[in-house]
């Protein structure tokens, strides 16, 4: 006879948080949202702990370069999309890693031997007007002059007109050498009235722009996770169960922090058989994460096989049908705190804390709350990240919004067959996502600051100033639907919203 577990799959809005005593201690400012990303032992720390407990799904849609930049410079960390060609995975983990704050490496290059229709195209589909003159057109070339929209006329140079003739020759530009610091470059371009100071290395090849104008934003960041001993971002990337005996290597050699195994159900054989390869291989050189699991089982399958990290949620995702699909599935909240009773006992019985990750379904920003409190370590989410300018993706309008795009990795889209392909040799048949639209919300620093100071709040009002402490003293009540509708305005006529 099948097995049938007596609890009902329930979901984060069908709970609230208790306010707890708030102490005069108690106020966001003193809140702190470290978090361990990877397992520990007992009395030790873990070896990457995240300055703030979110970390950007593995999807082609919310973790490219760009976006995993701004998270790691707030203090999470993004997971690269592995549904790719491992070069170009490993191109966006080397990005990343060889990100200085206000140095750009440049997108816009071309040599003096193209034409103004040239340059006009390329500011086309740069929006950037800063174009780098290299002897090869690359943006790491011998660098040989620069064009701005200072050195052209649109309408009276002939589009037949060559860069060279353009161009700010090389000898009449100011530049800096590579090693300079960023107050050192803006000093330079203090001095002598510039918008862009070209980098270049002994061999006079560009390396990076410094530009006048992003000096303020890069001035603070305390929350930046950043590696203690080169001061580099830090980033994870996603892998599958298929060809990560070529992938890791790559992934590895580019520099990427942590892995993280990308499946919508992560307890299979195919996982075991990746994760033992990975520590037989690298030891805890290389730090990897698992998933997805939903109940207790699957945690310790996983942990046994060596993950450093699990992550919980199978179905719960924005864009995912697979519970519509494949029937396969479990409520989150239901899923989070099994497997969280699982990792403490799992500490009690080792003295080996091993980091959950509660994946998909975050909606509100209480949320985050009530998933931190229901021993989630950190959350991972793929929505709420879609839909900053960080994101990869293109911002449409429609009607009079503004919206991003937004699809499931086990959409038709995402073709990213390995991860909903159970490993046999058969390509996947059926979609488990969706492609569709989220609302445009702007830059990822505002939105992450009200989310963040919404949580902050909410744990204070708990009267904890830790994750670790929500985790122990959060309490926590379930409701009923007459109790959510109350939750809401209800029983007056609402005003029409701007
Ligand atoms: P959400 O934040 O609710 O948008 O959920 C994101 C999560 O959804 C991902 O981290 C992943 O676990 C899951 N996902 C991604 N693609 C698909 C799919 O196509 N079914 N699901």
């Amino acid at each position: 006879m099948a097995i049938y577990l007596n609890d009902v799959s329930r979901t984060f809005g069908e709970y609230l948080l208790i306010p707890g005593l708030t102490t005069k201690q108690c106020v966001p400012s003193n809140v702190s949202l470290r978090t361990p990303l990877v397992k520990f032992a007992k009395g030790e720390k873990s070896a990457i702990e995240l300055n703030i407990p979110l970390v950007s799904a593995i999807m082609q849609s919310v973790s490219g370069p760009e976006l995993a930049i701004e998270l790691a410079r707030n203090g999470g960390l993004s997971f690269i999309f592995g549904s790719q060609p491992i070069v170009s995975q490993a191109e966006m983990v080397r990005k990343v890693k060889k990100f200085k704050a206000g140095f750009v490496v440049s997108d816009s290059n071309l040599t003096p031997e193209n034409t103004l229709a040239d340059i006009l195209s390329l500011i086309q589909k740069t929006e950037h007007s800063t174009i780098g003159i290299t002897d090869d057109g690359t943006p790491n070339g011998k660098l040989l002059g620069m064009v701005t929209s200072r050195d052209y006329r649109v309408g009276v140079d002939s589009p037949d007109k060559k860069v060279k003739d353009l161009m700010t020759p090389f000898s009449k530009l100011t530049v800096g050498n590579l090693g300079i610091s960023l107050s050192d470059a803006n000093q330079i371009i203090w001095d002598h009235k510039l918008n862009t100071l070209p980098i270049i290395d002994k061999d006079q090849n560009l390396c990076y722009f410094v530009f006048r104008k992003d000096y303020d934003s890069h001035k603070n960041n305390p929350h930046e996770l950043s590696d203690n001993s080169d001061k580099k971002l830090l980033v994870g990337a996603g892998i599958n169960t298929r060809d990560y005996k070529e992938r890791v290597p790559a992934l590895v050699e580019a520099g990427v922090d942590v892995l993280c195994i990308d499946s919508s159900d992560g307890y299979s054989e195919w996982q075991y058989e990746t994760l033992r390869w990975i520590k037989e291989t690298y030891g805890n050189q290389v730090l990897v994460g698992a998933g997805n699991v939903v109940d207790q089982e699957g945690f310790q399958y996983l942990v046994d096989a060596g993950a450093d990290f699990v992550k919980v949620g199978i179905g719960g995702g924005s864009i995912c049908i697979t519970r519509e699909q494949k029937g396969i599935g479990r409520g989150q909240a239901t899923a989070l705190i099994d497997v969280a009773k699982a990792r403490d006992a799992h500490y009690a019985k080792t003295g080996m804390y091993v980091p959950i990750c509660s994946d998909g379904g975050l909606v509100h920003d209480y949320h985050m709350v009530l998933a931190l409190a229901m021993g989630a370590d950190f959350l991972m989410m793929g929505r709420y990240f879609a839909r900053f300018d960080e994101s990869p993706t293109k911002k449409l309008r429609i009607g009079n919004n503004y919206v991003k795009e937004y699809w499931g990795e086990g959409s038709n889209r995402a073709q990213n067959w390995q991860r909903y392909d159970m490993g046999g040799s058969e390509s996947l048949k059926f979609e488990e996502g969706v492609d569709s639209y989220v609302p445009y919300a702007g830059k990822m620093k505002d939105n992450l600051k009200l989310t963040l100071g919404k949580v902050k709040a909410t744990m204070c009002s708990c009267g904890t100033l830790s994750i670790e402490e929500l985790q122990k003293k959060a309490k926590i009540t379930m409701v009923s639907s007459t109790s959510i509708v109350e939750g809401g305005a209800h029983d007056v006529i609402l005003k029409e919203q701007s």
